[in-house]
């Protein structure tokens, strides 16, 4: 087989990637190593920046965002039993966030792509990159007992954090860059309507919790938890219980508490690797990137890489011209290093930590009470959170 770009890994940089170069006529093939139910059995982001939406919108797979999806105008910060709200829409000059779960946001797109014909191959075993260093790069995998090749200009490697386009270039100049957290998140998902109308950031001395959503009536929970905890360690109960612990008392009594129907512990880190770009591959999305959730910026980091790259393949296809592919990974990094220091920064702000104590609470509480004073300071945070200019 031949095509223009080979994209490795079906979640939503692999997918909104292929949509828009198919959208382009460059011709494009997504492979991936696991079935489409198993990428849409994982329950994952929840808030997209305007810059997703409106790639999603140009990818022609955004009219259930706008029918289902919930417009944010704003979000609060808990603490020292304090509320405080941080008017997005205010403080940024009329930005949003969209609150749509990134489990749709990858139906979508795997929805569009199979409506407009787009090639993409599931359950590929052992895909693998090969010189990408030349002008002739390809792909092969094994499915149904045989090995494929496929010949290809491009290769995008938007196989994620454990995948294999980063580990292909481990021994060609890539530098990492890593902050591994000494907490995770367990998060459930449950029926029951949110706490409230807008998501809720709770700094609290026994730890973090965030309160979101996916719908009116389906909500998202996550309590700050040990690094070796257990899901099997907590039972509906207990999360719900320490989830109200983790609140002021009037958003506590609030809570409408249900059965969980999906529970899960995601370990938290940041993580670049540099640069995005070897050759004729390209690293995309978490393959090159992760952030803490805290700043929901991991799902919106992967939408800008793919807008630089989209730019760039089709400048090489349309103008004959490297130049944006050139600039690829220097744009991409850019970005990517804003949205890692803001992350890092709201999780140092929000989380407890094993040396923050009775001092570092105060540090925190105090700059979260300046954070409520000061217009300058809530802007900054505002501008960061609805996300910074591609
Ligand atoms: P993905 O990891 O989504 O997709 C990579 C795809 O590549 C997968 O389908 C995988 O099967 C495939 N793949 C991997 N190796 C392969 C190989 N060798 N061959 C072929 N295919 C291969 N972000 C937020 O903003 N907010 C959150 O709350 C949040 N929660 C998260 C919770 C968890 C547990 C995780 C892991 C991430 C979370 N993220 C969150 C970040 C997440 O949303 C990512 O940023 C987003 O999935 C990035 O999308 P992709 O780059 O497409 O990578
Ligand atoms: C979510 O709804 O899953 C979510 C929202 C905001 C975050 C992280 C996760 O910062």
């Amino acid at each position: 087989m031949r095509t223009q770009v080979v994209i490795i890994g079906s979640g939503p940089s692999g997918l909104l990637l292929g949509q828009l170069l198919t959208n382009a006529g460059i011709d494009n093939v997504v492979l991936d190593r696991v079935s489409q139910d198993y990428i849409l059995g994982r329950i994952r982001a929840g808030v997209l920046e305007e810059g997703m939406c409106q790639l999603l919108d140009q990818s022609g797979a955004g009219a259930r965002m706008h029918r289902e999806g919930l417009p944010h105008d704003g979000f609060e910060l808990t603490f020292s039993g304090r509320r405080h709200r941080i008017d997005l829409h205010g403080l940024t000059g009329g930005k949003r966030v969209m609150v749509y779960g990134q489990t749709e946001v990858t139906k979508d797109l795997m929805d569009h792509r199979a409506a407009t014909g787009g090639v993409s191959i599931y359950e590929a075993e052992n895909v693998a990159p090969h010189d990408f260093d030349g002008a002739s790069p390809y792909v092969t995998y094994e499915k149904d007992g045989k090995t494929h090749r496929i010949d290809c200009d491009f290769i995008a490697g938007c196989d994620g954090y454990h995948g294999v386009s980063r580990k292909s270039v481990a021994d060609k100049g890539l530098e990492e860059f890593e902050r591994v957290y000494p907490f995770g998140w367990l998060g459930i998902v449950s029926e029951v309507p949110p706490v409230s109308h807008e998501l809720i950031y709770a700094n609290h001395e026994r730890g973090f919790a965030l309160c979101s959503m996916r719908s009116t009536t389906r909500s998202r929970y996550y309590v700050q938890c040990a690094l070796d905890d257990r899901v099997d360690n907590w039972s509906d109960d207990a999360f719900w219980d320490e989830l109200r612990r983790r609140l002021p008392a009037e958003a506590a009594e609030k809570v409408t508490t249900g059965p969980s129907i999906e529970k899960s512990i995601a370990p938290l880190r940041s993580f670049v690797a540099e640069p995005m770009r070897f050759g004729r591959l390209f690293l995309v999305g978490d393959a090159a990137h992760i952030v803490p959730p805290t700043g929901a910026k991991g799902l919106n980091l992967a939408a800008s890489d793919v807008h630089y790259l989209f730019e760039g393949l089709q400048e090489f296809y349309g103008e004959k011209s490297n130049a944006a592919i050139d600039a690829y990974s220097q744009r991409a990094l850019a970005r990517v290093w804003k949205a890692e220091r803001f992350s890092w920064w709201m999780t140092n702000t929000m989380h407890r930590f094993p040396e923050t104590g009775r001092f570092g609470q105060r540090m925190q509480e105090a700059e979260l009470d300046y954070l409520s004073q000061s217009e300058a300071a809530s802007r900054s945070l505002a501008e960061n959170y609805v996300g910074l200019p591609y």
